[in-house]
């Protein structure tokens, strides 16, 4: 297990024995620990290899033990007793948004609840808003929570989801019986929330590939093993299959595999009208279904089929049915973005607001990754909980910039820090004036206290839009996939306001956001809106974002013309002149 991992088990377990009741420091000790364990600079395995874990400060020598027993056999005998001593209902209760353990222990004390299910009827008969410290407003959104779980709790985030199939994905590549190897479904089309995770394969040995897959260090459980396919339970709770097929079928099992349903269904239709019959086995002559190999049209991979078909081969990324056959048909798909082509970011925090990176580390990390520019994006005064700056904290921060830049200069070194602000949207005005904005190299405006009102949240964004000194709109709809829905705006006028006054658009890649949303994409881009992919990173590690926004933004069917920080920096200074000049 990795530090991050490790920390999430010693969070988990000082939570589950919160809701044991223990001593409040015995449960402080391990939130504590997992703090420090995040932190550390070094990797975890070296540290313990090297017996030096006690000497982290707020890990004792009982933590130290279990932490080493995590990180070499990535289980913890002591966690797992402590799961099972504690109803597993009371557990449940913990993912119920808006529930930790005081309260679960207090419904459980007073109204006898150990089950979602309990909670639910207790909410839905009225008796939860009596309790102290809940009342009815707690009463409905407890119940709105548990209803949102159901239909998350079987669907996974992007990066989630890659996190667990990449690594699985290069073990089965490498394995010698096996001949390609790809994920398919929606991982492959790049879609922002996951079923489940398919893989497919191509072997002379099956068998030997099946076997291989079920016992990868991320699956937890097998619940199917057959001679050509297996399914397994990963990590993260993710279900996935595997399927195995000859070398010659596998160009055709890729494709039906990736789908989508609705893509697929038109490609077959498309074989039908041709006389020919398209399934996941081949591409036959004949008028109805089979698998008759002696009828059999060769294709040696997906781009030989889309040509059969008298189509360009579509990238996975476009496969919605959404405008890709009628392109595919007259070669006018757009070559899409890669994300090689970013050059920086414009959207990011450091130490001066609510980010893990002091101004120097950022210069120095983001150069080393290759990028040319990384804005410093930080609060606003009024996003306190983020720690917003002032204009006098940000007039000191753009000193402090100014200086590293200079440094950057004299050593001649590529790199330059950007300054500027993710400024708040308030209800009637910009959260700090325009004459400090124009001081700013970028400015991103964002609402983070949005109206429950469509028509004000828009006007509100408009009105942040027409500003001369705002170059973006910032995470649009404020979405929190699989967690919070987007607040009410009409997201087709504010793309409208952005093209009539050169206003961009961001595409935040944080995973949980993806906001603008790609199937919006296309209309902004008509609309002759640039986008901005940006990571919003809050720790080194987001830089990283970058990759997954750029894929969801070849999946808004986005070129590199299109997208605002593929510039080299001179050419972005003088894109950043243009509204205000
Ligand atoms: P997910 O897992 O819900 O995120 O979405 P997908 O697209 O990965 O769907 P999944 O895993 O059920 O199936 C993988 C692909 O297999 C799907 O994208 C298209 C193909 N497929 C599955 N069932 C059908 C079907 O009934 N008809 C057609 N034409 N294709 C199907
Ligand atoms: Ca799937
Ligand atoms: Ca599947
Ligand atoms: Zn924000």
């Amino acid at each position: 297990m990795d530090k991050e991992q490790v920390a999430a088990v010693l969070v988990e377990i000082g939570t589950l024995l919160e809701l044991k009741g223990e001593n409040p420091f015995k449960t402080r000790a391990y939130l504590n620990a997992a703090r420090a364990v995040e932190g550390l600079a070094e990797p975890l395995a070296k540290i313990v290899a090297e017996d030096r874990l006690a000497e982290i400060k707020g890990v004792g020598e009982g933590l130290a033990r279990k932490i080493a027993e995590l990180v070499t056999t990535g289980h913890l005998a002591y966690y797992d007793e402590l799961k099972a001593a504690i109803p597993a209902g009371l557990v449940a209760l913990l993912d119920v948004p808006g529930l930790g353990p005081k309260k679960i222990q207090a419904l459980n004390r007073e109204l006898g609840i150990d089950s979602v299910e309990k909670l639910e009827q207790a909410c839905q008969a009225g008796r939860v808003a009596g309790l102290a410290g809940f009342g009815a407003k707690t009463q409905a959104n407890l119940r709105e929570g548990i209803q949102r779980r159901r239909t998350y709790a079987s669907r996974h985030l992007l990066s989630d989801a890659l996190r667990v199939a990449e690594p699985i994905l290069e073990s089965l590549r490498a394995h010698p019986e096996v001949v390609r190897c790809s994920v398919a479904g929606s991982l492959r089309r790049w879609k922002e929330v996951i079923g489940d995770i398919d893989f497919l394969a191509s072997s002379k040995d099956p068998l030997a590939v099946i076997d291989f897959f079920t016992r990868q260090p991320g699956v937890l459980t097998v619940t199917a093993k057959g001679d050509t396919k297996a399914s397994v339970i990963l990590v993260g709770g993710i279900q996935s299959d595997l399927r195995v097929v000859t070398d010659q079928e596998y160009p055709f099992a890729l494709m039906y595999f990736t789908g989508s349903k609705e893509h697929n269904i038109v490609m077959r239709q498309r074989a039908i009208a041709r006389g020919l019959r398209l399934n996941e086995y081949g591409l036959f002559r004949s008028q109805e279904e089979t698998r008759d190999p002696t009828l059999q049209l060769p294709c040696q991979d997906e781009a030989d089929i889309f040509d059969q078909l008298g189509l360009a081969y579509v990238p996975p990324e476009l496969r919605e049915d959404h405008g890709e056959f009628a392109a595919a048909e007259q070669g006018a798909l757009p070559r899409l973005l890669e994300w090689t082509d970013l050059q920086g970011a414009l959207h990011n925090h450091s130490t001066w607001s609510d980010g893990h990176q002091t101004l120097p580390d950022l210069a120095q990390a983001m150069a080393e990754l290759g990028f040319a520019y990384w804005a410093v994006t930080d609060h606003s005064q009024a996003s306190f909980q983020a720690h917003g700056l002032d204009a006098a904290r940000l007039r000191q921060q753009l000193q402090e910039i100014r200086a590293i830049n200079r440094r950057l200069a004299d050593e001649g070194r590529d790199f330059r820090l950007l300054t500027g602000c993710e400024v708040d949207i308030l209800r009637d005005r910009l959260d700090f004036d325009d004459d400090l904005l124009a001081e700013l190299d970028v400015v991103v405006a964002s609402l983070h206290v949005p109206a429950n009102n469509e028509a004000e949240n828009t006007q509100r964004l408009i009105r942040a839009a027409q500003s001369r000194c705002v170059h973006m709109l910032g995470h649009l709809t404020g979405r929190l996939l699989l967690e919070r829905e987007p607040y009410p705006v009409n997201q087709q006028a504010v793309i409208d306001a952005c093209a009539e006054t050169g206003t961009w658009i961001e595409l935040n890649c944080n995973p949980y956001r993806f906001d603008l949303d790609w199937r919006l994409w296309p209309y902004a881009k008509g609309k002759g809106v640039k986008c901005v992919i940006n990571p919003d990173a809050h720790r080194f590690e987001h830089a990283g974002f970058l990759r997954l926004g750029a894929g969801v933004a070849r999946k808004g069917w986005l070129t590199k013309a299109d997208v605002i920080n593929t510039l080299p920096l001179e050419k972005l200074k003088k894109e950043l002149q243009r509204k205000r000049g």
